[in-house]
């Protein structure tokens, strides 16, 4: 399945479309996807909100109708927006484009976390046994999937808010069910984790990925989650990518109309990018810099290739991410990407 492409606004001449190109806007500046199709979402159906090129700054917002996207272009457009942090933000009309999608340079992918060389990412292999894997997914296909617009999830412990990426401590769902007892008695003998960690979690989310469905890049908010993020692969492999910004993401833009024009996409990235083969039944473990600093997200691709190999993602894949809910601020040494020290 492939994302729609859009051109690039080139000296405004696209009088109105659907379609808003925006820039100073996108997980580079702190603000998730979700984040951004809800503050859209007060101006009419948004349709889809899309990374417009790599730089993590710039999304181009998909409505159903113009009325809609003339709407928001009115409102949000050279304006701080409240629901968006504040931010200015910097709106074109952009167009749907029937041409080649501009091609993102693949990256190579490691095979074992070691080789990427993010302080505080591991990898286990066959962290499960295959007869673990099909109970684990057997257990969660005997109980209801919330469908979100391209996956399907369930929530154990405490409900993920994807509008503002947090949970709501007020409200327990109760104790993670007794089929992931294995799994969490297993976690605490983790290679790479510290003796001294705090493997105490109670929170999974299931989240299932039809083929060709991946997840926009995104850091777990901070203030939500303690240090140690967990996501156990099933059913079928992915790759996951991670990009560290070199900008502050949390930086006030002073973006002027004449930044705007060097804001052309494909133009210079600001990022580094690496990639992992997640095969089924592996561990991830991000801690440290890799959770507290580092975008993960995962390709929409049917096909991944991996050093020379192409791989087919399968008819689902089905990933077990356990996390411990945070009760205060964050402390992290990251503060640039976090929430509590903004
Ligand atoms: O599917 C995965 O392995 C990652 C899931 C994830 O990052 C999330 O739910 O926030």
């Amino acid at each position: 399945m492939g994302l729609p492409r859009f051109t690039s606004p080139k000296g405004g001449d696209v009088v109105s479309s659907p379609h808003l190109y925006v820039a100073n806007c996108g997980p580079a500046v702190g603000l998730s996807i979700e984040t951004i199709s809800s503050a859209f979402g007060t101006y009419g159906e948004v349709e889809g909100v899309y990374a417009a090129d790599e730089s993590g700054t710039r999304v181009i917002v998909s409505y159903h109708d113009k009325s809609s996207s003339q709407a928001a272009m009115k409102a949000l457009n050279g304006h701080p927006c409240c629901s968006l942090g504040g931010r200015t933000l910097h709106i074109q009309y952009s167009v749907q484009s029937l041409g080649k999608a501009n091609k993102i340079a693949s990256v190579p992918v490691s095979t074992s976390a070691s080789d990427l060389d993010i302080p505080g990412l591991y990898l286990m292999h066959d962290f499960v046994t295959a007869q673990e894997e099909q109970e684990l997914l057997a257990a969660v296909d005997n109980r209801p999937w919330s469908r979100l617009a391209k996956r399907r999830v369930q929530h154990y412990g405490y409900e993920f808010c994807y509008d503002i990426r947090n949970v709501n401590t007020s409200q327990h769902l109760g104790e993670l069910p007794s089929f992931m007892s294995p799994v969490l008695e297993r976690i605490g003998s983790f290679q790479g984790l510290d003796h001294a960690a705090d493997t105490s979690l109670d929170q999974l989310t299931v989240n299932e990925y039809p083929p060709g469905v991946g997840l926009s890049p995104h850091i777990d908010t901070h203030s939500a989650f303690e240090g140690l993020i967990f996501s156990l692969s099933l059913a079928g492999p992915c790759i996951m990518e991670f990009r560290k910004y070199t900008t502050n993401v949390w930086q006030e833009d002073s973006t002027s109309s004449s930044d705007l024009e060097n804001q052309i996409p494909g133009k210079k990235l600001n990022f580094i990018r690496k990639a992992i083969y997640l095969p089924p039944r592996s561990m991830l473990l991000l801690s440290g810099e890799a959770r507290y600093a580092w975008h993960h997200y995962i390709p929409h691709h049917k096909v991944d290739k991996v050093n020379d190999s192409l791989i087919r993602r399968g008819s689902r894949r089905v990933s077990f991410t356990l996390r411990k809910v945070r009760q205060g601020p964050c402390r992290c040494e990251f503060p640039q990407y976090c929430d509590s020290q903004r």
